[in-house]
């Protein structure tokens, strides 16, 4: 049995690169396992949001991973802001990490660019928060997109140095990232990652997006040679076809690909939607199931903290 744990920012709607490069390869190994699954708040806080906003998209978040198929007796579901020792242990860690290697950061890098002087130290310290939840839990498997491979690689670096230092303390955890689906582009712009923080809306198929706006958005979508092998990524995903079979099927037929893609992009979004808001429905019921996940991780945190102090000296 491993520890898998994977986390998604509540920075807005979630898109289908979303649940098909994390929320979808979390839930295919949710048996068999002990799984943690959180809404990273504090993470989301790094760029200005909007507190109604951000309260909004925590409950929503919740209510999309249920929808997925998360299940709370097989996952401890959270919010990490309700879990005190992420942000304790990432102080610790940023004693043990290094100023270039967060200079080195591509996310950091790309989000940080055009911002000069007032670019914040949140959003500069955001993969040693990272790194903290990782470690917190001892965790084996971390499923997520290839945009976080290297936030991953960095939590185990920090973990070798620490252990080096201090003793064997943390267990050092394998990014888990998709052969297909790792990284799904936008659909206005085959060269960039498909990302919720995008300026077009027609970059992304939200979870939220509605028949006739998914078929829009993909109608619309680029089809040069690179945006029409992220449009057969998706096909293969959604309908379990191989590219080859897809290639046979549509040789020069752009059009009825495009309409049969959105209605396998419906057909799965149409289910969660409904689930998603009865979820919704009970925000009293949401906020328990969280309360309860929050619970069980604290006791697993703080119990880790306990050794983490003690290693480093300041538990007397
Ligand atoms: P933002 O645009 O605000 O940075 P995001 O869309 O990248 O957000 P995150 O909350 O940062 O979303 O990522 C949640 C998870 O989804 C991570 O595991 C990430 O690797 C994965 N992910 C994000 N975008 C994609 C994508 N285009 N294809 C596959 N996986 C993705
Ligand atoms: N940085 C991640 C979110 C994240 C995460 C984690 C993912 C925060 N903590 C721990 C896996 C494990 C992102 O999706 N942008």
């Amino acid at each position: 049995m491993s520890r898998v744990l994977t986390a998604l920012q509540p920075s807005g709607v979630l898109h289908i690169g979303n649940y098909l490069g994390a929320i979808q390869p979390f839930v295919e190994l949710q048996t068999g396992n002990e799984n943690f699954l959180f809404i990273v708040d504090y993470h989301a806080i790094t760029v200005p949001q909007k507190p109604e906003e951000l309260r909004r998209n925590i409950l929503f978040a919740a209510a999309t991973y249920l929808a997925a198929g998360v299940d709370p007796e097989k996952t401890v579901l959270f919010q990490q802001s309700a879990v005190a020792e992420h942000t304790e242990l990432a102080w610790i860690l940023n004693c043990v990490a290094h100023m270039g290697e967060l200079e080195r950061m591509i996310q950091y890098k790309e989000k940080a660019r055009g911002k000069g002087e007032s670019v914040t130290v949140g959003l500069f310290d955001y993969p040693v928060l990272m790194a903290a939840d990782i470690l917190l839990y001892d965790t084996d498997i971390v499923p997520v997109g290839e945009d976080q491979k290297q936030h991953v690689e960095l939590a185990r670096d920090l973990a070798q140095r620490f252990n080096k230092r201090f003793g064997e303390v943390f267990v050092m955890p394998k990014p888990q990232i998709r052969k297909q689906g790792a990284r799904i582009m936008a659909l206005d712009d085959p060269s960039a990652k498909m990302s919720k923080s995008a300026a077009s809306e027609k970059s992304y198929l939200s979870l939220m997006d509605d028949a006739q706006t998914v078929e829009k958005k993909i109608r619309s979508a680029v089809t040069d040679a690179t945006g029409l092998a992220n449009l057969q990524t998706l096909c293969t995903l959604l309908t379990g076809k191989t590219v080859k079979q897809i290639e046979t099927m549509y040789q020069g037929k752009n059009e009825p690909f495009k309409q049969d893609l959105a209605a396998a992009v419906t057909a799965l979004l149409t289910p969660l939607q409904q689930k998603v808001n009865a979820y919704l429905q009970d925000e009293a019921a949401l906020k328990r199931t969280l309360d309860a996940g929050a619970e069980r991780a604290r006791t697993i945190a703080a119990k880790k903290m306990e050794r983490v102090r003690k290693a480093i000296g300041v538990q007397l």
